[in-house]
């Protein structure tokens, strides 16, 4: 099967002066970088020991580049006169973890110029930090990426699914990637971990359907303990998502969801369709939300990838080479 491929790949190679590999796969610098993995799970660990805040900021980093043109790095690129940044959109709202990936980056740099890309570096960190975190291997990230050389403000605002969004709009925006309704329940699994700002949810506490009422979707209890911490519709404090388990790794998310404790109407929006309500049913145990969840990583890790002689291997994750 290998020998075939390559076989092929060389074919291809000779004729048209590509060679497209499209896959990934497991240890891709194994000869072009050997020290690749080990780098960047070793200064992540050391990272995340003094940050604790680090896997959900790489966690929701992975998510929105994947989002964008695929997983192809082009969240970390800097805005320039001429264009503004994905990076820079409304929806990044409060990604964190930039500096960590150049720390990454200019370590790999070091040991071997130009191999490795640094959609791989966030893909593998951002697994990395939670697994150091919770102790757990968590999933499998396989490499080859490479990096993209357009990122666009525009793009971000009509890739990244809002948290005001309803079920069918989730369900079509995770479609578009290739993904599936089960993938779009396990994935809002990450949703255990990380906070989430007032802003884009007091108007579940205050002003739902512009009447001064509540969501009637959400706990009343529930609604009081976050009034308490959200004082009105412009307070941008920000509270955990997953109340009482926020800093564990678990299925606690999808407990709290079915007693009506999901933070955004996009987490309160899986129960509303009967199938994804019953996916929730389903993953309220930890064992099978880990088993789950290791599947749709490894899925939405490979939307739209860049492989084989696409795109580049950036110098600086922040700015595309010229
Ligand atoms: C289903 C659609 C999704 C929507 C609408 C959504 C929306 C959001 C929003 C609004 C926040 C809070 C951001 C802030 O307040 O600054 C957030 C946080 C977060 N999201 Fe999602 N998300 C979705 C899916 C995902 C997926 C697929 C992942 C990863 C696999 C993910 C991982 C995270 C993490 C880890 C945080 C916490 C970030 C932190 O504390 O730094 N989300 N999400
Ligand atoms: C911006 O655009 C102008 C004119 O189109 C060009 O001369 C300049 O080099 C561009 N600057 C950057 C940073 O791309
Ligand atoms: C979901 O939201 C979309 C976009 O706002 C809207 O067109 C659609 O009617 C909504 N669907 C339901 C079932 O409310
Ligand atoms: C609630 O929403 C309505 C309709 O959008 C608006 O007229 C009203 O001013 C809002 N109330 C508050 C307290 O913002
Ligand atoms: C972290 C980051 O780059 N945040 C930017 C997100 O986008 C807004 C504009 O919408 C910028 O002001 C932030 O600096």
């Amino acid at each position: 099967m290998k020998s075939a491929f390559i076989f092929a790949c060389v074919v291809v190679w000779t004729v048209v002066g590509v060679c497209q590999a499209g896959d990934l796969r497991k240890n891709f610098y194994r000869t072009s970088c050997p020290s690749a993995e080990a780098t960047v799970k070793k200064i992540t660990e050391k990272l995340v020991a003094s940050n604790p805040d680090l896997p959900a900021d790489l966690l929701r980093m992975h998510f929105h580049d994947c989002f964008v043109r695929g997983c192809d790095a082009s969240v970390l690129i800097t805005s320039t006169a001429n264009s503004t940044a994905e990076k820079d959109a409304i929806p990044n709202l409060s990604l964190q973890g930039f500096e960590v990936i150049d720390e990454i980056k200019t370590e790999l740099e070091n040991k071997c110029a130009g191999k490795v890309s640094c959609a791989d570096t966030l893909a593998l960190a951002a697994r990395d930090a939670v697994s150091f975190q919770f102790q757990k291997p968590m999933w499998e990230v396989l490499t080859g990426r490479r990096d993209g050389k357009v990122s666009l403000a525009s793009e971000a605002l009509a890739n990244i699914p809002s948290p005001f969004l309803n079920f069918s709009s989730l369900l079509q925006s995770f479609k578009s990637k290739g993904l599936t309704v089960h993938d779009l329940v396990v994935l809002s699994g990450a949703h255990t971990i990380g906070h989430g700002n007032c802003i884009l949810f007091s108007n579940r506490l205050y002003n739902f359907t512009g009447k001064g009422d509540q969501d009637p979707s959400l706990d009343p209890t529930y609604a009081a303990f976050l009034k308490t911490k959200c004082q009105s519709l412009s307070d941008t404090t920000t509270v955990d998502m997953d109340p009482g388990s926020s800093k564990n790794f678990d299925a606690s998310y999808f407990v709290n969801l079915k007693q009506k404790k999901g933070l955004f109407q996009s987490d309160a929006a899986l129960l509303t369709d009967k199938q994804s309500n019953k996916i929730v049913g389903e993953l309220q145990k930890s064992t099978d939300f880990f088993k789950e969840f290791a599947q749709s990583m490894k899925r939405m890790g490979a939307i739209e990838v860049l492989t084989g002689n696409s795109g580049e291997i950036r110098k600086k994750c922040g700015v595309i080479n010229s």
